[in-house]
């Protein structure tokens, strides 16, 4: 089963949406298997966003990610990081499309809400900097057939 790394911003927590982006997720059928509310080390901020150490916004991006609390997720389904991706809406919520989270609740670039792992690959290298193996919970939740032809 595929695995994807999401994690609501501090503007997001600080906003109290982080009951909304669960409620989507889970209303979508995807299964939660690791949460865990953080203020995140500088080193985490680097490793994650490794591909934007150099650009000018990392500074900005920097400081915002570390200006309160992350809630830092797991989801697991088939295709999950493009499910997710695609709930999550454009990077940029000017356009953002209406009905995702960042297109439904945030307006700026730099105060987007919510991060979700852009591949397979980039997903399994984001979980094992945030969550230990054994922060990955297994569980039967419901009936799979209910979800899965
Ligand atoms: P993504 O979060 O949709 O994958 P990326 O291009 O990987 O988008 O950028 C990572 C994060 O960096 C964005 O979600 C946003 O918070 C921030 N960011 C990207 N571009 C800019 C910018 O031009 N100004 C300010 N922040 C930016
Ligand atoms: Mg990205």
């Amino acid at each position: 089963m595929d695995r994807t790394f999401v994690m609501v911003k501090p503007d997001g927590v600080a906003r109290g949406l982080v009951g909304d982006i669960i409620s989507r997720m889970e209303r979508k059928g995807l299964k939660l298997v690791a949460a865990k509310l953080e203020l995140l080390p500088e080193n985490r901020v680097g490793e994650q966003y490794k591909e934007h150490l150099e650009k000018p916004f990392f500074p900005g991006l920097k400081r915002y990610i570390m200006s309160g609390p992350c809630m830092l997720m797991v989801w697991e389904g088939y295709g999950v990081v493009g499910i997710a991706r695609t709930l999550i809406g454009a990077t940029n919520p000017t356009e953002a499309a209406p009905g995702t989270i960042r297109g439904d609740l945030a307006l700026d670039i730099g105060r987007n809400v919510i991060h979700g792992s852009d591949s397979p690959e980039s997903a399994m290298r984001e979980i094992g900097i945030h969550f230990s193996s054994q922060e990955l919970v297994e569980y039967t939740r419901i009936d799979e057939s209910l979800l899965y032809e």
